[in-house]
């Protein structure tokens, strides 16, 4: 997968480099090219940005350097191009594994008060939000993105991490882990846990997945509780079966 950042601060994308996904990049399972913004500037002091036409608090990053950066990056529009905004759709697990089906992205990243909104118009495909609040610039959620979308990029996590069995994949939040040791300030494992009995373990903890999603997330659990319904009384019903057959 390869993915362009263009951005007014490409340093802060050193940390990038950094554990699984920094692996990723050596590996060359991941191509990560951060562009600074800044070199595409045509204003003798490299501005990148000016005052808000009709005034008010704050700069506006200019269109120049914005257009020229990202069509020189990109000048076939291979790319998918995103901005990074409050005002895009929030990113959400769904969201993640469809941008990682795609080869190609481009994220902008904005800093100030906001890009002139004619660099949207022109060069953005999309805009996506990471979360309702105001950052200092779009470098956070774009490394926030990059990070969920590079685990479903094959070959990123090894054979003993999963995008299988984790929060959201079954709708459901994750279950509780413990490791050794099996006692720790007086507080034991679950015995079920230590029993060997797979079958047992299964059901332990997707009843506490459903238990905790009710309790922390009931806008999730609503979400669940049909199919969770529907599992209930194909449980009763096997069971039934199963005594007028004994
Ligand atoms: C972008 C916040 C995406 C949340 C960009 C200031 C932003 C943001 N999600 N805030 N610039």
């Amino acid at each position: 997968m390869k993915i362009k950042v263009a951005t007014l601060f490409p340093e802060m994308f050193d940390c990038m480099h950094v554990g699984i996904i920094g692996k990723a990049i050596e590996k060359g399972l991941l191509e990560l090219d951060c562009v600074n913004i800044r070199e595409y500037s045509k204003d003798k002091h490299a501005k990148t940005d000016d005052y808000p036409f009709g005034g008010g608090a704050g700069m506006v990053m200019t269109v120049q350097p914005l257009h020229d950066c990202v069509n020189s990056i990109d000048p076939a529009h291979e790319y998918r191009r995103i901005y990074l905004s409050p005002r895009g759709e929030t990113l959400s697990q769904k969201k993640v594994i469809e941008l990682s089906r795609t080869d190609k992205l481009l994220f902008v990243c904005g800093s100030y008060e906001g890009v002139d909104e004619r660099f949207i118009q022109l060069d953005i495909d999309e805009e996506l939000s990471i979360g309702d609040y105001v950052l200092t610039g779009g470098e956070l959620p774009c490394m926030v993105t990059v990070n969920a979308i590079a685990r479903y990029v094959d070959g990123v996590l090894g054979s003993e991490q999963s995008v299988e069995e984790e929060s959201f994949s079954n709708g459901l939040l994750e279950y509780p882990q413990y490791t050794r040791p099996a006692v720790f300030e007086g507080l034991e494992v679950p015995e079920v846990l230590l029993s060997g009995n797979h079958a047992n373990v299964d059901k332990w903890r997707r009843q506490r997945q459903i238990e905790i999603t009710k309790e922390r997330r009931p806008d999730l659990y609503e979400l669940i509780r049909p199919q969770l319904e529907k599992e209930e009384a194909e449980k009763r019903k096997k069971k039934k079966g199963g005594k007028k057959d004994d």
